[in-house]
């Protein structure tokens, strides 16, 4: 069985070109090309892809394929307004593609759903936000509203909607987060005392070896691959964990390089590449750890060590515990586990124990599993064992996704607030907020269904498309009272309307954003705690979108009435009234105003790159988890007789996820379509199936409910036997709501049994409709 590789290397012409292809099609060219030359410059706009940070080297292009891509979708000149609505009815619109759904333009008009008619109609702005008010103010309990967020929203937008939502009386902030780093932030928090990533950019330029654990910056951090190729270069190892061969995670042609561009030469982006089972890598670094502790062993007899021995003992606890836990897994597990080779773990802890700095990151692949919180509790004890926090060149790096989801939690989209954020909106608006948690997303998700949450409010964001089980997530929209989204393009979410329902259309963040007191600016996060200020470039002033930040001051004014704490239009008016807020409230944004003026913008800091540990003992703890006793959330055999495969939901190359630009996914060697499945060429042959054959992929769960999708296309790929993977949004409806990660209760989308079988049938969705 061949496979249909790519034979190019990630980035380079290939990229050029989908990048040109991608800009013809928005009909807006020369403002787009302008556009990208302002992406992530100083007076620019933040890039509204992912949250790979930037190197402050003014007045470069800094070219991303996927990036140009999204400046592209959102800079688009059709529009979505009255006469696109009073022609479709909302229930023909839900039987469209995502892709057709948001390639329509951006939204133009608020607009109020008619369940009479079927169709959304135009609404005045005042008009939408006393619908909201009324809506919100005829709850019993303020714990029947959802107040979602995706992490495009800047930090202005995400601090006035934390603080209406509070004031208004919940903690319910559900958040894409939920799905997304969560896990990652539950299980620092443990280790070392802070819920994000201890490295900086220029840590990548020291270290000797970067380890890099479930995630494909190809395709999702493709600014990423100049990091690692130029890491590579000057000799650093970089050593792949990924379920399946990434194109990304091999080669890269910089095309930002002339001369690379033009000899057609690439370089490597790792020099070592390890393919475990889905939910595997706990297991292989369990192994690296227990070579590593046999070998610190050895060593001490000779007076040498492995370990840092005076990093563990001035700065951590639970060392003893934790290899006592070590010792006590056995090899055949590990083996089992990971699915790799004694001798291949053995060679990875050798390339780590040669390292003087190691950086170790990761993303959706060690996130989105059951045992998630553990398997990162392992990279963070692997890392303590021999120093590698604190030092520069070292370190953990979570890569974010969403561009902005990092500085979102910052400023208090938190359903789980800590006491400190509590207590200091008290102080500076003189009311309290409420104290018990709040809703996360699977929380939110079925207190609507139950019928208990009555009020949904997105600030961006595809609830629908993004979570598990989505014809769930659609009902429990349509049973809502009221749903409000807020949103720049036409998606799934929206066609699946509460009784009564709004669109209210924004700004992104390529527009120009002209408030009372002149063109604002907004500020985001990235991955590497860099706080800095973004503003656009499109001329929106014959439009009817509203900013983020005004939207959200209209419903909390309309709202809130004598209860106000602020005056909302006053900071809806200058955004840089909203940041002297922050200021107060959120740590380390002390002359928040003045710091933004920096090139770059400032740093926020990290508490444990201090080695400054602000856990209950003020340590850094080695965290002991047994390992789990499957991989996979629950053992299935019970339930067939068939061969189980565990199927992992991922991102295709032309998709910001729920978002799809188009049908390729080149790296992976897909074109013009989306339903497919990867499987293990024996797997393939096994079940008597070939290259292009149509399948049907049914979920085990521990409930009755018929999960699947149908007609999905077998593709051969190198991926270990026994698992499989599909892209998400399609795979959502596979992926049980209540299959969560301990602890994070983050849905496991890299982790689904599911058994196969030959399809009789088409698939449902229209996919290809322009
Ligand atoms: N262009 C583009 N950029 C994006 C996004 C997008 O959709 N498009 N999304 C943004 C967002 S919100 C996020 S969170 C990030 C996501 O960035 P990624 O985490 O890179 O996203 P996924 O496509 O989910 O890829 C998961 C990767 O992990 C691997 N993997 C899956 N399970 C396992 C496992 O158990 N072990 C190991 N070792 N590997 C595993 C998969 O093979 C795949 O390469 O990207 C952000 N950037
Ligand atoms: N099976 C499976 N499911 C997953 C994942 C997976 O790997 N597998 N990944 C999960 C992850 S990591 C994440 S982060 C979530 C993503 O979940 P979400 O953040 O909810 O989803 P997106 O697809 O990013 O949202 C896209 C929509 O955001 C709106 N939008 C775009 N830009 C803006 C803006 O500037 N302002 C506003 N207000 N709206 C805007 C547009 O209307 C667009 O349709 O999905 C999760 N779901
Ligand atoms: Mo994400």
């Amino acid at each position: 069985m061949s496979f249909k590789e790519y034979s190019g290397s990630a980035g380079g012409w290939g990229a050029l070109k989908s990048t040109a292809e991608h800009l013809f099609k928005s009909k807006n060219v020369a403002q787009n090309i302008s556009n990208l030359l302002r992406t992530n410059q100083d007076h620019g706009f933040d890039c509204p892809g992912c949250a790979w940070g930037e190197k402050g080297v003014p007045g470069r292009f800094r070219f991303c394929e996927n990036g140009a891509k999204a400046v592209n979708w959102e800079a688009t000149t059709r529009r979505v307004g009255r006469d696109f609505f009073s022609q479709y009815t909302v229930s023909w619109l839900n039987k469209q593609s995502s892709y057709y759904l948001e390639y329509q333009g951006r939204l133009a008009e608020p607009v109020r759903y008619n369940a009479a008619t079927d169709h959304y109609e135009p609404i005045r702005w005042d008009d939408a936000f006393n619908l909201i008010a009324r809506h919100l103010n005829a709850l019993e309990d303020p714990n029947q509203a959802e107040f979602y967020t995706s992490g495009r929203t800047s930090n202005e937008a995400a601090f006035l909607y934390q603080l209406f939502g509070r004031r208004f009386g919940t903690n319910n902030f559900p958040d894409c987060s939920n799905m997304c780093h969560e896990s990652t932030s539950h299980a620092l928090a443990q280790s070392i005392g802070i819920g994000k990533g201890t490295v900086t950019m220029d840590d990548f330029e020291h270290a000797d070896a970067i380890f890099l654990f479930g995630q494909n910056p190809g395709t999702n951090h493709p600014r990423m691959l100049e990091t690692l190729s130029e890491a590579y270069r000057r000799g650093a190892r970089v050593v792949a964990f990924n379920n399946l061969k990434e194109r990304g995670l091999e080669r890269f042609t910089n095309p930002q390089d002339p001369g690379e561009m033009l000899s057609n030469g690439s370089t490597r982006t790792t020099s070592d590449y390890y393919t475990p089972k889905l939910g595997g890598d706990m297991a292989a670094v369990r192994g690296m750890v227990k070579v590593l502790a046999a070998r610190h062993q050895a060593a001490l007899e000779k007076g040498e060590s492995v370990f840092d021995q005076a990093f563990i003992a001035e700065q951590t606890e639970g060392l003893d515990d934790y290899l006592a836990e070590v010792d006590a897994t056995n090899w055949a597990q590990i083996t089992e586990q990971s699915g790799l080779s004694r001798e291949q773990i053995e060679q990875a802890a050798t390339i780590y124990q040669a390292a003087d700095r190691v950086i170790v990151t990761w993303a959706m692949g060690i996130t989105q599993h059951k045992h998630s919180v553990a398997m990162i509790q392992e990279l963070v004890n692997l890392q303590l064992l021999c120093g590698h926090i604190g030092k520069p060149g070292a370190g953990l790096c979570p890569v974010r996704g969403h561009s902005n989801v990092q500085g979102d939690r910052t400023v208090g989209i938190n359903d789980k607030p800590p006491k400190y954020l509590l207590d200091k909106l008290e102080a500076v608006f003189g009311f309290t907020p409420p104290q018990v948690p709040g809703h996360n997303v699977v929380h939110a998700i079925q207190a609507m269904r139950r019928g208990e949450s009555k009020v949904f409010i997105g600030l961006g964001g595809n609830l629908v498309a993004a979570a598990p089980d989505t014809q769930q997530v659609a009902k429990a929209m349509r049973q809502c009272d009221l749903t409000v989204n807020i949103a720049t393009k036409l998606n799934r979410s929206h066609v699946n309307p509460g009784k009564d329902a709004l669109i209210l259309p924004c700004l992104g963040r390529t527009d120009i954003d002209p408030q009372a007191s002149g063109p604002q600016r907004v500020t985001v996060e990235d991955s590497f705690s860099m706080v800095h200020a973004s503003s656009g470039r499109v001329d929106m002033s014959d439009e009817q979108m509203r900013s983020e930040p005004a939207i959200v001051a209209g419903i909390a004014k309309a709202t809130l009435g004598a209860l106000n704490p602020v005056d909302w239009q006053s900071l809806a008016d200058n955004y840089d009234r909203i940041r002297d807020l922050i200021a107060q409230v959120i740590p380390g944004f002390d002359n928040f105003n003045q710091r933004l003026d920096a090139p770059g913008g400032f740093y926020l800091g990290n508490s444990a790159r201090e080695l400054n540990w602000q856990t209950a003992n003020g340590k850094a703890n080695f965290r002991t988890n047994v390992l789990p006793a499957s991989v996979i959330p629950f053992d299935p055999r019970a339930l067939t007789k068939k061969p189980v495969f565990i199927l992992q939901s991922m991102r295709a190359n032309d998709q910001y996820n729920t978002t799809v630009y188009g049908f390729d996914d080149r790296y992976r060697g897909i074109h013009g379509e989306r339903e497919v499945v990867f499987l293990n060429p024996a797997d393939i042959e096994a079940q008597g199936l070939q290259a292009g054959d149509r399948i049907d992929i049914e979920t085990l769960w521990t409930d009755d409910v018929k999960r699947q999708v149908i007609g999905f296309k077998v593709v051969p790929y190198l991926i270990p036997k026994g698992n499989i993977a599909a892209y998400f949004p399609e795979s959502n409806a596979l992926v049980p709501l209540s299959s969560t990660g301990d602890i994070s209760d983050t849905p496991t989308s890299k982790s689904i049994a599911v058994v196969i079988r030959p399809s009789t049938l088409s698939p449902p969705l229209a996919t290809t409709v322009d």
